[in-house]
């Protein structure tokens, strides 16, 4: 701190003489708080001079933008002090910390208050600041809650500075990962603040948001997070709440942190480099994971808050949707005409058109009649079928003629106004009034379960998207209108939009089984996602799929989510990318964004391009608005439609490939779609890389994301990469460089990376037929002439297939010019049928004499060679049986 003081000493001699040192500060007020290390002590907007004096803080201009004008002064009369010494605990310790002076930000400050710090695991920490003497809300998200001896963490606790200080450091290198002044702790009934600073700037994730790039800037940006029917608009609060953040050091370790609050909130991130969390109820509960690789942070993290749900393999198929077919004669035509251009196609959705006036558990006899006819058709085909669900339910209707309504009035599972007793109502589809299903109430969940059994003998679905539960509601809050209290109006609103929180939802006064909708509020589409899947696993007696647009910390355990209603822009697929990788750092890699975008009237070459990139999304699915005009990859003619079918059949080929991400994911909580810093963690520069991304450790994808180009500039990392379309090894002089790659029309840039055994198999128009087809393998071999990979394969939709060991795994490797299969699970019989046909190998650096097959020398016409060191092998060898393939 001395330093900095002498610097500034000298900022303020040199201004003094004239010079502009510090332009960015005005010398004569900043006094000992550099700019970067402000911390805004007036986050609501209508800050003044006046104001902030009156509040103990400094007023002082900058020309820095986002910078606050109005901070904390280095003592900030705000805070706490520690109370005697730390206590041992069962599983940690405990801090007991006592409020410094009388004086109060936003009223009701709570004294003292506990900071229980529990050693969960070697890499996870929970420290968790509450109030001692009175029960706050708390997040009913289960983590279970080991312990572990102090010597058996990687990670230090530490009181420090003179006490003022709690931090938390990674034991093997001495980085302070977390350092929270407890001066600058703030703990009143309805605002709570922290600071810590983040060892590097190099931090990722909060959401939900559209963030214009993956690796935040840390220039003073503030990030609402509170759940809200919003089209992806950047800084503003969207969707889903996900207070997660990861954190990659100088050194290229990795930590993440987690904040499991549900309250209305914002985070500020600060140059410092500093993070300072606002919230407006609750507790401060924070986990830590140490790493340190990027993945085993979101292993660890998704540990605790629940792996990601095993998909079935039909909803890694590509799908199609629209609001607004308008009748069953037009989806007819669409669903002919992908067939007619033979493009690969699982899944066919309907919006709510297909319901009559909008009305969940019903449908339209006039416009769709048939529609049950049609859907059992379609799955005949081999293909599956996901409906929409909207929350609400109409109480407009004749008594006795709305089961959904009458049944659930009979059974009371609705939210509450504030009287606990009477339902909410609020403005919704069809345009009229509506009650809110509380899904914290177990009554609630039975009704539904209820109301999807019962849709399901009507309608032969397959999956279920569950739509505008942030909840949304066309209204702010509920009829009359909120009433005027300290609930409805906290005295600090979190920047998200309108400040305002009844905005396009409920009042937060009205009550929910599990509190009030001021904490369940963000909770309210994670609450409605695990008894829709129970429901759809009970309804089909298959594997769930469930589609969700709001969602929470946990939510990937039971649902994926796609991105809501972008815009079909050019700029929109970009961020895509970055929507993409960052639900796979919240544990919900089963994501996608509406390709071709879903507001605004696509047009051919911006839709084309993102087919080609939606190709790869985890859920591919094209999805369009009311009204638009089609947009459909057989809606634009036949070139269209084979660049779209060519670019499909590659994800075909490699969904086996994918599957085993997706089953690595469910096991262990591995990223399926994974940033470039992911995997090249130690290469600064693609710590800002969101242009491109990978498919788990192998596969590169680098799409064109502009107007008319042909071209894109791919970096490519230290590694051998491989071009995928002919095999031919990425120059050396590419390799830690942007290189200029040709992207015609037709083509979209994939690289596969050396070392990576990746399984393929020959594809079809749908994944029923697919999974018949034989297999292959390509071997991309590194440097020393090595690779290795594994395949996951089950029937695809059975609920426990990998509980009940009812499963093929087999891993391979390579090496020395040998290739061994070690199968690993032999459980799922439906595989003794399949077989290899052909295996694929990369950067060999000679060409063969021989190949062997099983011991057994292959004749000279099984195999090709081409002088860019690809050999391709031809075989019939069946999948469950151990293949060895020797290279001479
Ligand atoms: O008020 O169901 O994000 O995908 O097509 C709009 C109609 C409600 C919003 C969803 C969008 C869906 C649309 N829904």
């Amino acid at each position: 701190m001395g330093r900095v003081k002498s610097l500034c000493f000298l900022a303020v001699v040199l201004a003094v003489l004239g010079q502009s040192f510090c332009s960015d500060e005005d010398p004569q007020c900043s006094r000992d708080v550099p700019v970067k290390s402000r911390i805004d002590c007036h986050p609501q907007p209508g800050a003044s001079q006046e104001k902030c004096e009156a509040r103990g803080c400094i007023w002082c201009s900058t020309n820095m933008p986002n910078a606050p004008w109005c901070f904390f002064p280095e003592d900030s009369p705000y805070g706490y002090s520690l109370n005697g010494n730390a206590e041992k605990t069962a599983k940690g310790w405990r801090l007991t910390l006592n409020k410094l002076q009388a004086l109060s930000l936003f009223g009701n400050d709570i004294s003292p208050v506990v900071i229980d710090v529990e050693f969960q695991t070697r890499d996870r920490l929970r420290f968790k600041i509450y109030d001692p003497n009175r029960q706050r809300f708390e997040v009913p998200l289960k983590v279970e809650s080991p312990s572990v001896a102090a010597d058996d963490t990687s990670y230090d606790i530490e009181v420090a500075d003179d006490t003022s200080h709690f931090r938390i450091k990674r034991k093997s290198t001495g980085t302070v990962l977390w350092d929270a002044s407890l001066s600058d702790l703030i703990f009143s009934n309805q605002y709570l603040q922290i600071t810590t600073t983040v060892p590097s700037t190099s931090v990722y994730g909060f959401g939900e948001h559209e963030h214009l790039s993956f690796k935040h800037s840390m220039n003073f940006a503030t990030y609402g997070m509170f759940s809200r029917d919003q089209s992806p608009t950047p800084f503003a609060n969207l969707y889903g709440v996900h207070p997660f953040y990861m954190c990659v050091e100088t050194d290229s370790n990795a930590h993440g942190v987690l904040l499991l609050n549900s309250n209305a909130q914002d985070v500020s991130l600060s140059p410092n480099p500093s993070l300072t969390f606002r919230t407006i109820g609750g507790v401060l509960d924070f986990y830590v994971f140490l790493g340190p690789t990027p993945e085993n942070v979101i292993q660890q993290y998704t540990e605790a808050i629940g792996r990601p749900h095993m998909p079935a393999y039909w909803s890694l198929g590509f799908q199609l949707s629209r609001w607004g077919y308008g009748s069953i004669d037009v989806l007819k035509k669409t669903v002919d005409r992908m067939h007619y251009y033979d493009i690969p196609y699982d899944v066919q959705h309907s919006d709510i058109d297909y319901m009559e006036r909008r009305l969940d558990f019903t449908y339209d006899k006039v416009n769709y009649a048939g529609l049950p006819e049609y859907m059992q058709q379609l799955k005949k085909e081999g293909m599956h079928y996901v409906l929409i669900l909207d929350p609400f339910i109409s109480k407009d209707e004749e008594p006795g003629t709305y089961r959904p309504y009458d049944l659930g009035e009979e059974m009371g599972v609705w939210v509450n106004n504030s009287d606990g007793v009477t339902p909410a109502v609020g403005k919704a589809w069809p345009d009229g009034h509506s009650v809110f299903p509380d899904y914290t109430n177990p009554r609630t969940v039975d009704w539904w379960t209820q109301m999807c059994l019962e849709l399901k003998d009507v309608l032969d679905y397959d999956g279920i998207w569950i739509d505008m539960n942030e909840p949304s509601n066309f209204d702010r809050g509920q009829y009359p209108g909120c009433a005027v209290n300290d609930v409805n109006n906290p005295p600090y609103i979190p920047s998200i939009s309108d400040r305002a929180l009844a905005q396009k939802t409920l009042c937060p006064d009205s009550k929910t089984y599990l509190g009030e909708h001021y904490n369940t509020h963000s909770l309210f589409g994670w609450s409605q996602t695990a008894p829709t899947f129970h429901a759809t696993q009970k309804a089909t007696g298959k594997r769930a799929f469930v589609l969700s647009r709001s969602t929470f910390v946990g939510s990937g355990k039971h649902g994926g989510h796609w991105l809501g209603d972008n815009f079909s822009q050019w700029k929109d697929m970009h961020l895509s990318i970055i929507g993409i990788l960052e639900f796979n750092l919240f544990g919900i890699p089963y994501i996608g964004a509406d390709i071709c975008g879903f507001n605004y009237n696509t047009t051919y070459e911006l839709c084309l391009r993102w087919m080609q990139l939606g190709s790869f999304y985890p859920f591919s699915r094209n999805h369009n608005a009311e009204k638009n005009s089609e947009q459909d990859p057989a809606a634009f003619g036949a070139e269209f439609a084979k660049i779209s079918r060519e670019t499909l059949r590659i994800r075909y080929s490699l969904l086996p490939y994918l599957y085993t991400l997706f089953f690595e994911s469910h096991v262990h909580g591995n990223t399926v779609a994974r940033s470039l810093m992911h995997e090249f963690t130690s290469d600064q520069k693609t710590h800002e890389i969101d242009t491109a991304f990978l498919w788990g450790p192998a596969f590169m994808i680098a799409p064109v994301l502009q107007e008319g180009a042909r071209s894109v500039d791919v970096y490519f990392p230290e590694a051998p990469w491989f071009d995928y379309y002919t095999g031919n090894k990425v120059p050396a002089s590419w390799l830690k460089n942007y290189a200029t790659v040709d992207a015609p029309l037709s083509k979209i840039p994939l690289f596969l990376r050396g070392g990576y055994i990746l399984p393929k198999q020959a594809p079809a128009t749908t994944t029923t037929k697919s999974r018949l087809n034989p297999f292959g393998l390509i071997i991309a071999l590194d440097d020393q002439g090595e690779a290795s990979g594994s395949l996951f394969w089950d029937d695809g939709d059975s609920i426990d297939s990998i509980e009940k060991e009812i499963y093929f795994l087999a891993k391979y490797t390579f090496s020395k010019g040998h290739l061994k299969t070690e199968i690993v699970k032999n459980g799922y019989r439906g595989a003794d049928s399949l077989k290899y046909n052909t295996i694929t190998i990369l950067g060999l650096r000679l060409r063969p004499h021989a190949v062997a097959l099983n011991g057994r020398t292959v004749r000279g016409d099984a195999f090709s060679y081409q002088t860019n060191g690809k050999l391709t092998l031809w075989l019939s060898a069946a999948l469950t049986q151990e293949l060895n393939i020797a290279i001479y």
